[in-house]
């Protein structure tokens, strides 16, 4: 299991992995892409971004043990494929419900299908709330 899950805190830990991520949109207003990579966290009903990938590993990540760079609210957002927005295979667009817009990729197609598929859960779950 990933380090962090199972503490006792009511925040579980989902997900934990390298992705590459660009924010497009802020509040509506479309914004210029900067891709990057970076750490990304699914606990609770966030998705957590992180700097700085090279200090974190899935075995050595904890919660609390550094600064996350900005924090998604999955509660209303929509995951859509997003292909088109992008020269890069495998992106997918998130989008909250404040209008931030980010798209995250990764080279290898198992695990962003993985990633999709437990953000989207994630919403639909938050949605039935
Ligand atoms: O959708 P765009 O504008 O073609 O996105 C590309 C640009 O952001 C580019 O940077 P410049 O702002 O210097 O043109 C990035 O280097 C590319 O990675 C962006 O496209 P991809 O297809 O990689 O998402």
């Amino acid at each position: 299991p990933l380090a962090g899950a199972g503490n006792g805190s009511h925040k579980e830990l989902e997900k934990a992995g390298l992705l590459n991520k660009t924010k497009i949109a802020e509040g509506g207003r479309k914004l210029r892409k900067n891709w990057s990579l970076s750490w990304v966290v699914l606990v609770g009903n966030s998705l957590v971004f992180f700097k700085d990938p090279k200090s974190q590993t899935p075995s050595n990540w904890k919660p609390g043990n550094s600064r996350p760079e900005s924090s998604v609210d999955l509660r209303g957002a929509q995951l859509h494929w997003a292909n088109e927005l992008s020269s890069k295979k495998n992106v997918f667009k998130l989008r909250t419900v404040t209008g931030n817009e980010f798209l995250l990729q990764s080279e290898t197609d198992s695990l962003i299908k993985e990633w999709y598929k437990t953000i989207q859960h994630v919403i639909e779950k938050l949605d039935r709330e």
